[in-house]
């Protein structure tokens, strides 16, 4: 181990180097039917934002199409799809909430 060459002290380095976690954008989709005060509400409960900022994020959904809501490791991403998506079933509405791997 302390005679180890500096050539295979770096082999050992990439081998074992490890990536950091990747992280996925929760996104919001449009869609005719739910109401924007409903969107409101899930980006203030799920998604901890201020009124003002909630209102804006759900404009952006409603006039672009869609928006990022948050950005999280795997699991919590999927939890908050999983939270929102039952939430607004509960409600009858078709609200979309999908997760993305977030290349960067
Ligand atoms: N387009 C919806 C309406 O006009 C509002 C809306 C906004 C729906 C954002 C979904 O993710 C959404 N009532």
């Amino acid at each position: 181990m302390a005679h180890r060459n500096l050539a295979e002290v770096d082999r050992e380095k990439q081998r074992t180097r490890v990536k950091p976690p990747s992280l996925f954008n929760v996104i919001l989709l449009n869609d005719d039917f739910t109401p924007m005060e409903f969107v409101v509400r899930v980006l203030q409960q799920f998604f901890f934002m201020e009124h003002e900022t909630a209102i804006q994020i759900m404009l952006e959904v409603h006039t672009r199409g869609r928006s990022i809501c948050g950005v999280y490791p795997r699991d919590v991403a999927a939890t908050k799809v999983e939270h929102v998506t039952s939430f607004a079933r509960q409600h009858q509405h078709p609200l979309q909430c999908v997760m993305e791997e977030n290349g960067t």
